[in-house]
């Protein structure tokens, strides 16, 4: 074949596989493994833009990756179609972001029933989909109001809001935290609240309107940085000078926060990453079926303001990267105790995940008591372990000993429980259960189980008080039936999360109700075990459990589906303990130098007694 047939055969054969594989469902296997379909809200706002770049970026990195993009210019009715056309084009797995929850919410359901979604930034109703990366916007509105009331301290003054897209869930999450936060600062007011749909002119044109009617303010702060530069446009317009400016994106390039700061146009803002990296490197790991692919990743954000950009964003003493001198990491790992089948597997789960990734583990039991834990801690310290991991037994009281791992340089994981510190910097990353979730998920389950107007009177079985599965669960569960005033909790008290004491409680308290001549329909325990304590009690004195008691708890151990079989436990929701692998993952990628997510949510489900059977032989714990 001479040269010039041989440049055009290759040109042929080139051809054929660029057309080849558009027509993907014509022309046989794909030059490529993987098509992964991105649906954008919009492609008009900077941070989205920046969202579609990481995302390009970071596929760019994966030959056997193909990724095809639509636009939904904003408009629900559009995203649905994007979506159905994707499906339509066979991807493997989608990556959106939702303009609006509600109206996207079907069309994902529909999505998720056939492959992996991953959620970016804006989320759905429910839980119909794989994996949700994004910012915590209601976070990020509080630290917003935090440093407002820090910048005002006790002069106070007057604030202005300026908001995205009416009814956009940031813009609820973002204005819910900052007023939230403001709402203590009893010498700040915030005057108005205008909204600018994210825009930068939209912005300038409402605040030049504003300022034309109204007084001068000390501070504006809006929702993201475009709309914060265009109200500062209109001031100069004006020629009024001393309102301090506080936007949110933190975005580098002209425009960008970081320059409006380091001009000092901007007192500050804050970095909201886009996540759009994440969810290609957390595609990749889904749809290689890795392990321990979590349901929620919260990403970090951090205030930016010309001191930190001076002085370099605190991390969480990210400088400190090496592990151990052989390369062998050590983590120190301060538990609980052994209150429950819960928290047994837990462990295992820690110990085996440790042993499997080659992380040496010191593990220290704190037998339910703080003290023990910070001992182990400072232990951990002195010994100079590479990584520091603890489930807090209550909330309160961390600050001095992790501010101690930090002065030590030494990274801390919060698993399972967390701690109310507010400095998030004093720990790498957060994982485990959405507790408040949990509450919610049980009463939902409750009230659809009962179905009735009747009154319903409840007891409820707390855990350790003052520990965040205790009070979050005793919130959401509450929160919910706010919404039923005829569901009434009578009793409430602790069991401490044991089996014995679970128990021990119920007999007292059907002694007590006994005496008050009351009875209860319902026992709602903040675990399994403390349940099935309970129901000894209870057939003690003739009750019949699961039938004159309807009883829900939290966890999804074994032997709850094992009740639930025996018809004497009627729902359990789960709680998942199997951190260990996400733990050793978490630790291994900071050590790789990999950005983390501030909090890890893990993926979870409702058990009521129709699937015990069928799913028992699957429980792992
Ligand atoms: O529900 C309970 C354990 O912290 C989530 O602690 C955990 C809880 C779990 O004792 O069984």
């Amino acid at each position: 074949m001479g040269t010039g047939h041989r440049g055009a055969f290759i040109i042929l054969i080139f051809l054929s596989l660029l057309f080849g594989s558009c027509r993907r469902e014509d022309t046989g296997p794909p030059p490529f493994e993987f098509l992964i379909g991105v649906s954008m809200a919009n492609l008009t706002e900077p941070w989205r833009i920046n969202m579609d770049g990481e995302i390009k970026e970071e596929a760019a990195k994966h030959k056997n990756l193909r990724v095809v993009f639509t636009d939904a210019a904003d408009s629900s009715e559009r995203q649905i179609l994007d979506v159905k056309k994707l499906l339509a084009q066979g991807i493997d797995l989608l990556i959106v972001s939702p303009t609006d929850a509600e109206a996207l919410t079907p069309v994902i359901a529909e999505a998720y029933d056939k492959i992996p979604v991953i959620l970016l930034d804006r989320s759905v109703i429910g839980y119909d989909y794989t994996l949700f990366i994004g910012p915590d916007n209601q976070l990020i509105g509080k630290q917003a109001g935090q440093y407002i009331a820090e910048l005002l301290r006790e002069n106070g003054g007057e604030v202005v809001e300026i908001l995205g897209r009416s009814g956009s869930p940031p813009v609820t999450d973002r204005s819910r935290g900052f007023l939230a936060r403001i709402a203590h600062a009893k010498n700040i007011k915030v005057v108005d609240e205008i909204y600018a749909d994210w825009l930068r002119d939209k912005s300038e044109d409402r605040i030049t309107e504003w300022l034309r009617t109204h007084e001068s303010v000390d501070v504006i702060f809006a929702q993201n940085d475009a709309m914060a530069y265009g109200a500062y446009r209109a001031t100069e317009k004006l020629g009024i000078t001393g309102i301090k400016f506080v936007g949110i994106d933190g975005l580098p390039g002209p425009e960008g926060g970081i320059e409006m700061v380091e001009k000092g146009i901007f007192a500050a803002t804050f970095t909201c990453p886009t996540g759009g990296k994440e969810a290609v490197i957390y595609a990749m790991d889904i749809l290689h079926h890795e392990e321990g692919i979590p349901k929620k990743m919260i990403l970090r954000t951090t205030l930016l303001t010309k001191k930190t950009l001076e002085e370099g964003i605190p991390t969480p003493v990210s400088q400190n990267r090496s592990s151990g001198a052989d390369g062998k990491i050590i983590l120190g790992f301060a538990q609980v105790g052994k209150e429950s089948d819960w928290r047994l597997a837990n462990t295992e789960s820690i110990k085996t995940a440790a042993r499997e990734a080659g992380i040496e583990l010191l593990f220290r039991d704190g037998e339910q008591r703080q003290e023990n834990q910070i001992k182990a801690i400072r232990e951990f310290i002195e010994k100079k372990v590479d990584v520091i991991a603890f489930s807090a037994n209550v909330e309160s009281g961390w600050g001095e000993v992790l501010r101690e791992a930090k002065a030590a340089g030494i990274p801390v994981f919060i698993i399972d429980r967390p701690v109310d510190e507010k400095d998030e910097s004093l720990w790498v990353n957060l994982m485990g259960s959405d507790f408040l979730e949990e509450g919610r998920r049980s009463a939902q389950w409750l009230v659809k189980y009962m179905d009735t107007e009747e009154p319903v009177n409840i007891v409820e079985l707390q855990g350790t008080i003052g520990s965040a599965p205790a009070i979050d669960r005793k919130i959401g569960f509450e929160e919910v039936l706010k919404g039923y005033p005829n569901y009434k909790i009578i009793h409430s008290e602790s069991g401490d999360f044991f089996r014995s004491t679970g128990e021990e409680v119920m007999r007292r308290i059907l002694v007590e109700l006994k005496e008050n001549g009351e009875s209860f329909d319902v026992l709602f325990a903040h675990n399994d075990d403390m349940a099935i304590g309970a129901i000894k009690a209870m057939e003690e004195v003739g009750l019949r459990p699961g039938k004159d008691i309807v009883i829900v708890s939290v966890d999804g151990i074994r032997d709850a589906f094992k009740m639930m079989i025996a018809g004497k436990l009627n729902c359990s929701v789960e709680c998942n303990p199997l951190l260990g692998p996400q733990l050793m993952k978490a630790v291994k990628d900071y050590f790789a130098g990999k950005e983390l997510p501030v909090r890890i949510v893990t993926s979870e489900d409702v058990f009521p007694t129709d699937v015990a059977r069928e799913l028992l032989r699957s429980r792992k714990y």
